[in-house]
């Protein structure tokens, strides 16, 4: 009885991972791209309107946005083509510096029904102007707008949320929320130097695997803050919310009433069925940002690095609930909250944020942190080793283990003593020796059809685990092609288990990948 329950959860499991296989096989046809996108500037002109939300499983909900209003286009950021409709959730990430004056327009475009609205911006002393009185600050009335302006502290800077400040219990969950990116005025010297210096113009080696190609800084700043320990490499920026379907159906159904701030939905219960980062589910969430089939949900989940870089995670929890986000492969070091720091008491000049396992969102409150992976312990030497590149890589064990000697190499800050542990029989790299395979430990990597399923370890390594799968991915697949990239993906997921379905349906919800590329491999984030 015993043996027969534990068959029937293992085939159960690989099913799982087998619908994820294919889930991540569909999707990653697509180019796949990701950055921090938004807007820049210190003028903001801002339109609240109603637009329907594109969902995995085919459904549209209505929903209320944040969007950019018609008029002047506004300026991108980090990306070369974007587009701001005049609804999007999240709204806008409005993308400033310490030290300026922000001045916010908004403009009540949504169904006269809804009565007024209104944007708070958290943590920043604003001041107002038009408008009518709200309870917690000057609201727009109906085809009406308002002006906010505020000016953030030269000492300032982080990842903030707006959101509406009206009947919040409502607007918010209609997805009147967004983010505000204020970049530090001042960067320390530290994170303008050595490996981080790469960054600068043109990263990483440009003649191994791909001989005259760069890739480019796609960072916003070089720190998030002017402390030595906010440096980066990389960053992303991840809004958690959910919908509950009939809350939105009420408010959809009671939209086309004429009388004005008349509707009356309830929001109690609550029983959301979709769980969202940055206003799409997985697999939606891994198409890139901008992707013309998601013209009210521009921005993506899709976080790519390479080993060793410092990965900027911008973390908001925008919903009414918590969520147990999961960074599979490493914790993640907490630098502040809500923009503040988080230093030690006794020495000011250290950050004393906490190592966290899940970096829970709670409703409402912003974290920066700081993720990285080295695949130090993994007993595989991770880093793609290319013969063809010519060159015979060293690994020179600094005093904690790593290759750190030569920021350019491409097996920069490897854990020497994994170096030349071969990966696959005919390895994406130089490892001479060839197979068999060791296999990882199976409490950092899945083996089986995980393992196999994903692209980044090369043909070989997908023969053995699945037998030849033709044209399925991960060979042959745009986004990830297996005779050049070879790297790891990690699950990126809410421990709240429900939270990784879409209606119901795994795989779909809070669930993202971080894919780790050897250096070889250029990380394009361009879209
Ligand atoms: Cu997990």
């Amino acid at each position: 009885m015993r043996t027969m329950n534990m068959k029937k959860a293992i085939s159960k499991t690989q099913l799982l991972l087998a619908t994820v296989v294919v889930a991540m096989a569909l999707l990653l046809t697509a180019p796949a791209y990701a950055a921090t996108p938004g807007i820049t500037g210190t003028t903001f002109n801002l339109t609240a309107q109603s637009a329907f939300l594109s969902q995995p499983d085919g459904q549209s909900v209505y929903s209320w946005g944040y969007g950019c209003a018609t008029g002047p286009s506004p300026s991108f950021a980090g990306i070369s083509t974007g587009f701001c409709n005049t609804m999007q959730v999240p709204g806008p990430t409005l993308i400033v510096t310490a030290g300026q004056t922000v001045t916010v327009t908004l403009a009540n475009n949504l169904p006269t029904a809804a009565g007024n609205t209104s944007i708070l911006f958290p943590g920043f002393q604003v001041a107002t102007s038009g408008g009518v009185a709200g309870l917690l600050t000057q609201e727009a009335a109906h085809l009406g707008s308002v002006t906010y302006t505020f000016t953030i502290p030269s000492t300032a800077a982080g990842t903030h949320a707006y959101y509406s400040g009206t009947q919040g219990d409502l607007q918010v969950e209609m997805g009147l929320y967004g983010a505000i990116i204020v970049l530090p005025s001042e960067v320390p010297a530290p994170c303008n130097d050595g490996v981080h210096a790469l960054n600068l113009t043109a990263k990483g080696p440009t003649s191994l695997a791909h001989p005259g190609v760069t890739e480019p800084d796609f960072r916003l700043a070089h720190a998030a803050y002017n402390h030595p320990g906010a440096c980066y490499d990389r960053e992303y920026i991840f809004q958690f919310s959910e919908i509950d379907p009939r809350i939105h159906r009420q408010a959809e159904e009671q939209s086309a009433r004429a009388c004005t701030g008349c509707m009356n939905v309830a929001t109690e219960p609550y029983v959301p069925a979709y769980f969202m980062i940055n206003g799409r589910s997985m697999p939606d969430l891994m198409d890139p940002n901008y992707a013309p089939e998601y013209p009210h949900q521009p921005y993506n989940g899709n976080p790519h690095m390479h080993p060793g870089e410092l990965v900027l995670l911008r973390i908001i929890g925008t919903g009414r609930w918590q969520h147990p986000f999961h960074e599979h492969g490493n914790h993640v070091r907490v630098l502040a909250r809500d923009g503040n720091l988080i230093l030690s008491a006794t020495n000011p000049n250290d950050l004393a944020g906490p190592l966290l396992f899940t970096t829970t969102t709670t409703p409402g409150l912003t974290m920066d942190g700081i993720f990285y992976w080295t695949s130090k312990g993994l007993n595989w030497d991770a880093y793609g080793h290319n013969a063809a590149s010519g060159s015979t890589l060293s690994c020179t064990a600094d005093g904690n283990g790593y290759n750190t000697s030569a920021p350019t190499a491409i097996n920069y800050f490897e854990w020497c003593q994994d170096h030349n542990k071969p990966m696959q029989a005919h390895p994406f790299g130089d490892v001479a020796s060839g197979g068999p395979t060791t296999l990882p430990d199976p409490t950092i990597f899945a083996n089986g059809p995980w393992f196999g399923g994903s692209p980044y370890l090369g043909p070989d390594a997908t023969v053995r685990a699945v037998g030849n799968t033709g044209t399925t991915p991960p060979s042959g697949t745009v986004a990830n092609p297996p005779d050049s990239e070879a790297g790891f993906a990690f699950m990126w997921h809410s421990h709240n288990e429900r939270e990784i379905t879409t209606n119901n349906v795994f795989p779909g919800g809070m669930l993202m990948m971080m894919l780790v590329d050897s250096r070889e491999f250029v990380i394009d984030e361009s879209n």
